[in-house]
């Protein structure tokens, strides 16, 4: 069976995008969780993460002797595994659309990641107002992803982004979560996406077990003092 090495849910953003794909998706799988302790070399995280994918982060996917790692490889492995799932649209110029903006989303979006990192059991709303106000590249950042959702929702009709559930709606599903947290200012056709997604089996079994993981790590919290 496959098995997927994830990191904490509660701040893995890059491991709930290929949990909640295959979730969703019904691709079965093993879960290994390898709890975030410290990102140092000598960490219980980095060495046995390590031990699989050289570059010592999650997620990891594991198909017998092969080992995949890094999201959008591990994406495109499930999807050229498994060609009956449709993780790609099948439309050959989608399928074009949906590969630009998941790359654009693993290469981009810098701003919203530093300042606004996946934490799914907070409420920082205090602290997205000071952040939309002192920093115009995360303001760009949303205003782009509130243009990308827009244009492919108004263009498909939903109720995904490129219709059906598939890989782009798996890549963006930590961003909706970002927005939550942080009280991001969104359209209501945007909110309902995010809520809509949330609202997903696969996300939504995510964000529950997230919600009562209950594991407080300081280095993933620049803004709370306290549990
Ligand atoms: N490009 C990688 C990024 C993965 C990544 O940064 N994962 C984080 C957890 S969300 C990690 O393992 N960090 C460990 C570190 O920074 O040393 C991917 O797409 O999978």
């Amino acid at each position: 069976m496959l098995k997927l090495y994830i990191g904490n849910k509660n701040y893995s953003s890059w491991s709930m995008r290929p949990w909640v794909l295959m979730k969703e998706a019904g691709i079965d799988f093993q879960e290994v969780m390898v709890p975030f302790d410290s990102f140092d070399a000598d960490s219980h995280f980095k060495k046995t993460i390590g031990a699989l994918n050289p570059a010592g982060r999650v997620p990891v996917l594991v198909d017998g002797e092969i080992v995949v790692y890094d999201t959008l490889a591990i994406c495109e492995y499930l999807a050229e595994t498994h060609p009956d799932h449709a993780l790609w649209p099948r439309d050959k110029a989608l399928r074009a659309h949906a590969r630009s903006v998941c790359a654009e989303m693993h290469a981009g979006f810098a701003a919203l990641r530093t300042h606004c990192g996946m934490n799914i059991e907070a409420d920082l709303r205090v602290q997205g107002k000071i952040i939309l106000r002192d920093q115009p590249q995360v303001r760009a950042d949303l205003a782009r992803i509130v243009q990308m959702w827009s244009g492919l929702l108004e263009a498909h009709g939903g109720p995904m982004l490129f219709g059906a559930f598939g890989i782009a709606d798996a890549y963006f599903a930590p961003v909706g979560v970002r927005i939550k947290t942080f009280g991001l200012p969104v359209p209501a056709g945007i909110a309902t996406y995010i809520e809509r997604v949330q609202q997903l089996p696969g996300v939504k079994a995510w964000i529950e077990e997230a919600l009562v993981e209950k594991r407080f790590v300081v280095m993933d919290e620049p803004y709370r003092i306290t549990g």
